[in-house]
């Protein structure tokens, strides 16, 4: 550090006006300063809390995730490294060469062409370093491999406010629909198709990859492993999923989940999807009352008539006193955890709940805004024996 303070021919100290000299030290009021380092290392141990969550990127379970960590921690720590050395070497030279009372004030130097060309180099090689390993993880997380086992397709569409699932080529040309819920085999590359109907999402399940926009008329990519090396928990194991892109009044509350499984399980999921129904009459009663009241916007019988799902969706799109709103698919939901983009368990409580009045669970969700059974945002206009028909009819129980 003995260069700083070199004298250079030709350069003679500048006299500068001393301005502060005569004005009083400013009085700083210790409390608030108490305050404000308390409160910022509150927050920090917060935000360190959160490390731990259900959507921690620092517990990866798949490759895609672990490589994105990989990266990360990369940039994280050579920025760290820069910042030590840098803020290290500048509290240094402030306290080593300040001007101490009673002395001559240190010489002003500008400008020491070894040392401006060194902090121009280095700066530049770690930036470019870092930038082209950056794209080179770009292209490596591109294509899903194809040497580990067969490639399964998932189309994912966004909606305001959950995302929609479907698989055009389960098992045996079989289409499932569902909501909410990605069930993946575990140890299999997943190669998801993202589309949009309405507004810009983001699709990002933390600990296995994300994320990438959901964008209307565009179709992107994303592919993701859920690896049994990394998982260290029975399966089936969840992890939890998040729309991240402000989408509108429910965004926050717009999760989902991911169910990875076994190839036996998810297999034997695929063969039970839609099975047939043996109703018992309040079942029955509750597939009529289904038709009348449910059907306009959901789907109960396996995945839709691309033409009717397109009619559904097109009729939302064109104009804000449109009635058919693209509604969760409901046919395996007696099979899932949650409710309404996990806002709650599914439960047979929860379930009358929601008919009863959505917006009490979900402010904002269009089921209430655009069914015709609640009227201005209150309950429904069903007795308590129709909802009860319903909810056995959707739980098919027997
Ligand atoms: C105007 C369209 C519309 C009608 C009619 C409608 N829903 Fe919905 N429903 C929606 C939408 C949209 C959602 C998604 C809400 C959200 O999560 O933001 C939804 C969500 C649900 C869910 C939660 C699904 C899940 O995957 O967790 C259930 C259950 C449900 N509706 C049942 C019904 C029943 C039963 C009826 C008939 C009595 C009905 N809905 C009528 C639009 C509708
Ligand atoms: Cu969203």
């Amino acid at each position: 550090m003995g260069l700083l303070p070199r004298k250079r021919a030709g350069s003679p100290p500048e006299p500068i006006p001393d301005e502060n000299a005569q004005r009083p030290a400013p009085r700083r009021n210790r409390l608030t300063r108490l305050a404000f380092f308390g409160a910022a290392a509150a927050l920090f141990l917060l935000t360190a809390a959160c490390s731990q969550g259900f959507q921690s990127t620092w517990d990866p379970v798949g490759p895609v995730a672990q490589k994105q960590l990989q990266l990360f921690n990369v940039l994280l720590w050579t920025m760290v490294a820069v910042f030590v050395l840098v803020e290290g070497a500048l509290i240094y030279i402030v306290i080593r060469y300040r001007r101490r009372p009673g002395q001559p004030r240190p010489p002003q130097i500008h400008g020491h062409t070894a040392l401006e060309i060194t902090w121009t180099i280095i700066p530049t090689a770690l930036i470019l370093g870092l930038g082209i390993w950056s794209v080179f993880t770009l292209f490596e997380l591109d294509q899903p491999p194809t040497d580990q086992g067969e490639i399964l397709n998932v189309t994912v569409t966004g909606h305001q406010w959950y995302f929609e699932f479907e698989y055009p080529d389960a098992a045996g040309g079989k289409r499932i629909s569902t909501a909410n819920e990605l069930r993946i085999p575990v140890d299999r590359p997943i190669q998801l198709i993202l589309e949009s109907d309405d507004v810009l999402h983001s699709f990002w399940v933390p600990k296995l990859g994300g994320k990438v926009d959901v964008v209307p008329t565009r179709q992107n990519r994303l592919w993701l492993m859920a690896d049994s090396d990394l998982i260290d928990q029975p399966l089936p194991a969840t992890f939890y999923g998040q729309c991240a892109e402000l989408c509108g009044l429910a965004h926050a509350q717009m999760r989902f989940r991911v169910t990875v499984m076994s190839e036996v399980d998810y297999q034997a999921w695929v063969q039970n999807y839609n099975p047939p129904q043996a109703l018992t009459p309040q079942a029955q009663q509750g597939k009529t009352l289904f038709a009348i009241h449910c059907a306009l916007c959901h789907t109960i019988n396996g995945p839709e008539i691309e033409s009717v799902a397109k009619s559904r969706i097109d009729s939302f799109l064109t104009g804000g006193d449109a009635v058919a709103v693209p509604g969760p698919n409901l046919t395996d939901l007696r099979t899932r955890q949650t409710l309404a983009a996990g806002i709650t368990d599914l439960s047979v409580e929860n379930l009358r709940a929601w008919i009863r009045n959505p917006e009490d669970i979900k402010p904002g969700n269009w089921m209430s805004d655009k069914a015709a059974f609640y009227t201005d945002g209150g309950d429904a206009n069903l007795t308590d024996e129709e909802i009860d028909a319903l909810i056995e009819y959707l739980l098919n129980l027997r």
